[in-house]
């Protein structure tokens, strides 16, 4: 599987950048930063990556990114993972970052988004990767605060091409955030959203109806409603799965139990992403590894797994 899907062009549209702080840069970072850790080391902190739940997770993966303080540990970081990329041929990325993860802890909003975009622009030319970044608000924050995320990234907005919706995803719907989605699609920019990972099928009702979506990250529940998903197919809208993230997080029992594969056979239009790689045991092709070991994908659909990913592009 791994030699036949390695050479195969694929682009990775669901990961968020701080997701990807291995361990040995967390603890690197921490030192370069004079931070005192609550883990006394790497395996310590390894061990840790233990959840019930998106909120147990959530709470370490933030407690994680208090490392990051300077425009170079964003470019370290974001060069890592394009370096991953490079290794495993995705060829187009479409990361997210979650501005507010930062500013509430004092780091000036440039920090991030210059040393982030500083790495992708060095991809492009060094590496070949093409990419674009998208914004993402943390729901479980008022919209008032989205609105004031918004407004300090409209200086630097050649920096993105979409806003994104993460965080907390029960008690926070899409419809909270309607009016930001408003203005930042008046402003340019094109939206997607978290839907359907642990939320009813409902949120994915509201973020396609209401938050006007281009594209849907996860959204496995769809499967609860055969409406919504006659609506996928229909208008061919893709869903951002992650597989190794939905078993680390219990939204399936066990990766035999996973939906991917019946949804990609109804022709919706599924793909493949690694979500929080560090935390979650491992990049792109780990999932598609995965996905055949417990589900014996087959090579054509790894193909077709592969070709969504291109067709779900929406930066250039
Ligand atoms: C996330 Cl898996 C997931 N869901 C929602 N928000 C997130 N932020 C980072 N990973
Ligand atoms: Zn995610």
């Amino acid at each position: 599987m791994y030699d036949c899907l390695i050479d195969v062009p694929k682009a990775e549209l669901h990961l968020h950048l701080e997701g990807s702080l291995e361990p040995e840069m967390l603890f690197a970072l921490a030192e370069r930063n004079s931070i005192a850790l609550p883990w006394p080391d790497v395996d310590s902190l390894r061990r840790a990556y233990a959840f019930n739940n998106l909120q147990e997770f959530l709470d370490l993966y933030y407690r994680g990114a208090d490392v990051l303080r300077t425009e170079q540990d964003f470019y370290d970081l974001t060069w890592a993972y394009m370096q991953k990329c490079a290794e495993q041929n995705v060829v187009h990325v479409e990361p997210f970052y979650d501005p507010q993860t930062h500013t509430d802890r004092g780091i000036p909003f440039e920090a991030a988004v210059i040393g982030i975009s500083t790495a992708l622009n060095d991809a492009r030319a060094q590496l070949g990767i093409s990419s674009g970044l998208i914004l993402s608000f943390l729901r479980h924050l008022p919209e008032e605060e989205a609105f004031k995320t918004l407004e300090q990234a409209l200086p630097y907005r050649d920096a993105f091409f979409a806003v994104g919706l993460d965080s907390s995803e029960v008690g926070h719907p899409p419809r909270k955030f309607q009016r930001v989605f408003d203005k930042a699609r008046a402003e340019g920019f094109l939206t997607v959203a978290h839907a359907g990972e642990e939320g009813p099928p409902e949120y994915i009702w509201e973020a396609l109806d209401l938050l006007k979506v281009s594209r849907i990250d996860h959204g496995v529940r769809a499967a609860e409603d055969p409406r919504l998903i006659e609506r996928l197919i229909d208008e061919q809208i893709p869903l951002t799965v992650c597989p190794l993230s939905n078993i680390k997080l219990c939204v399936f029992d066990d990766m035999s139990q996973h939906n991917i594969l019946d949804l990609l056979e109804r022709g919706v239009k599924v793909t493949v992403n690694s979500d929080d790689p560090a935390y979650f045991g491992g990049y792109v092709m780990e999932n598609f590894q995965a996905l055949h070991d417990s589900l014996g994908m087959t090579e054509k659909q790894a193909r077709q797994l592969a070709k969504n990913s291109m067709e779900a592009r929406l930066a250039r």
